[in-house]
């Protein structure tokens, strides 16, 4: 997928406005010290596309929520507040990673509500590095254990929740990540239409979604041959 995501960034044409990555770029992001040598990659690969003049934008996920100043100085791109909202073509977008739109899944809003406090983070990222890959590590494997053994429904987003977000963004079109369930999703929104636009991850293949004036359309990213 590395290679994919290199070849990616490679080959968008020079005419793309901005590019913006919606969270979890990373695996898990322990600190912008990081010396991870996948990431260095990344990194390198985001440089060269800025460096051509590619505007890029990279808001923080569940695992990547520690990107700072460091990595927008290593990567030459700009990190960007969850939720935000951007006009695409004349049209108002709300932009979230979509963690924070799960709330019935409980066991993870209270590890959010854990992760994203400054002491906690001041804290961890005092560390040292070692100590900080092992604990990623370990919150990781729970992770994967936990969701495995979680129901499907809870770890989709919460209907309330997306239709609360939507109105205090006073938008129509939500664009998100992070349930591993790409769709576009028509609904009704105050008696009038609103669409929710859910981007895939980069498992199997790579996808990336593409918005003009016509509207947005999803694109796999296939490896090549
Ligand atoms: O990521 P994904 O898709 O597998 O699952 C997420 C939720 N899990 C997470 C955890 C991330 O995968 C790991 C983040 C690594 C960050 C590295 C930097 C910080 C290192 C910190 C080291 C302590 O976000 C998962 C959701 C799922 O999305 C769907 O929404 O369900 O949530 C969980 O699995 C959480 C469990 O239900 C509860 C876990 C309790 C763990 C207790 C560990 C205590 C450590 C607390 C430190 C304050």
């Amino acid at each position: 997928m590395l290679a994919l995501f290199e070849r990616f960034l490679a080959e968008l044409p020079e005419r793309s406005d901005r590019l913006y990555i919606l969270g979890d770029l990373f695996e898990a992001w322990i600190g912008d010290d990081d010396d991870d040598p996948a990431a260095a990659r990344v990194l390198a690969a985001l440089r060269r596309a800025s460096g051509r003049g590619l505007d890029i934008r990279v808001m923080h996920g569940n695992r990547d929520f520690l990107l700072g100043p460091g990595f927008e100085q290593r990567s030459g791109t700009r990190l960007v507040p969850d939720p935000l909202v951007v006009d695409i073509a004349g049209e108002p977008s709300l932009l979230m990673h979509g963690d924070s739109l799960c709330t019935d899944d409980q066991a993870y809003q209270q590890l959010r509500r854990q992760l994203r406090d400054p002491d906690w983070q001041r804290d961890f990222l005092a560390r040292p590095l070692p100590e900080r890959r092992a604990m990623a590590r370990q919150l990781r494997a729970t992770s994967r254990q936990e969701t495995a053994a979680k129901d499907e429904a809870i770890m989709d987003v919460n209907p309330d929740a997306v239709a609360a977000a939507l109105r205090r963004a006073g938008v129509r079109r939500l664009i998100h990540g992070h349930t591993h369930r790409p769709g576009h999703h028509h609904l009704q929104l105050d008696g009038r239409p609103a669409e929710r636009i859910v981007l895939g991850d980069w498992y199997q293949a790579g996808s990336a979604l593409w918005c003009d004036e016509a509207g947005c359309r999803q694109r796999p990213v296939l490896p090549a041959g």
